[in-house]
């Protein structure tokens, strides 16, 4: 099938800038394949205020609201999206247009952070730690609505990789029942059965799964290029046999997301190859979906 690629240039949702220039970098990235790429207004100025606790959020949904009417009729149209941010919560558009139009969908989210807050638990106002409890429909109505659709069940939602959840947070991932897999249970187990216990739940009863990998999953010692990196991640080689597994499950694929690749923070590229080598898997994969 076709695939098509969506370059997601915002960092609405992240205190740290320069996000948006990673939809830009990867977008350009890989040659032969049809693209759009929407970035933010950065003529708008962006909201750095600590206290603000649901910062840029009209901004944020205004440019979720432009992507989501951007991806929706290229997936009516039958081609594969792929997004790539951009901070994780352009994630809510892209995951919430797929579960539109291919509904009901699982996802998996692949993360060194859960991305489960509600603007009651969030201590920072950054929308990019909501993305997951918006498009399970765990609270964050506002984020989402653009989307009249449901959205994804949370029993069908996984997250993989995770390290650095907040306490609040946890509180709300117990309540909804979402299941975590840490990086721990990666080193532990290994990225096979990581990922066929990820693939099991987000598939069961679906009509396929929507992934979202944020590249902040992987070892900043290897992967810098990420606005908020967390220590102890998974190491290249796990990070490339998750893109595999993927690559190798493609037909229960529906759409696929790359995110928080932060071109300003990346040390010599190396953040970026990384990405752009998982990018053209994957792209080649969804070309040769039936
Ligand atoms: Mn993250």
């Amino acid at each position: 099938m076709e695939a098509m690629l969506f370059g997601a240039g915002s960092h609405l949702g992240v205190q740290t800038d320069g996000a948006a220039f990673g939809a830009e970098h990867l977008t350009r990235d890989l040659p032969g394949l049809e693209r759009r790429l929407l970035m933010q207004d950065l003529t708008i100025e962006k909201s750095h205020d600590p206290l603000d606790l649901r910062k840029n959020e009209a901004a944020l949904n205004a440019y979720n609201e432009r992507m989501y009417r951007t991806i929706l009729p290229e997936v009516e149209a039958g081609r594969f999206p792929i997004l790539l941010g951009g901070d994780h919560s352009v994630a809510i558009a892209s995951a919430l247009a797929s579960q539109q139009v291919q509904g009901p969908l699982g996802i998996i989210w692949i993360d060194a952070h859960t991305d489960f807050n509600t603007f009651d638990t969030t201590e920072t106002g950054n929308i990019h730690g909501l993305p997951l409890a918006a498009i399970t429909g765990y609270d964050c109505a506002d984020l989402r609505r653009f989307h009249a659709g449901s959205p994804i069940h949370v029993q069908r939602a996984v997250v993989v990789g995770a390290r650095s959840v907040d306490d609040d947070e946890w509180t709300n991932i117990e309540d909804a029942g979402l299941t975590v897999f840490t990086t721990e249970d990666i080193q532990r187990e290994g990225v096979e059965a990581i990922m066929e216990k990820a693939f099991r739940i987000a598939g069961e009863g679906t009509n396929g799964i929507h992934i979202s990998y944020d590249l902040d999953v992987i070892d900043p010692q290897v992967a810098p290029g990420v606005s908020v990196p967390e220590q102890e991640g998974i190491s290249e080689a796990e990070a490339f046999a998750v893109s595999r597994y993927i690559t190798e499950h493609i037909d229960q694929v529906r759409s696929f997301d790359l995110v928080e690749l932060n071109p300003l923070r990346d040390v010599d590229g190396r953040t970026e190859a990384i990405a752009a080598r998982i990018l053209r898997e994957v792209a080649e994969a969804a070309k040769g979906k039936e």
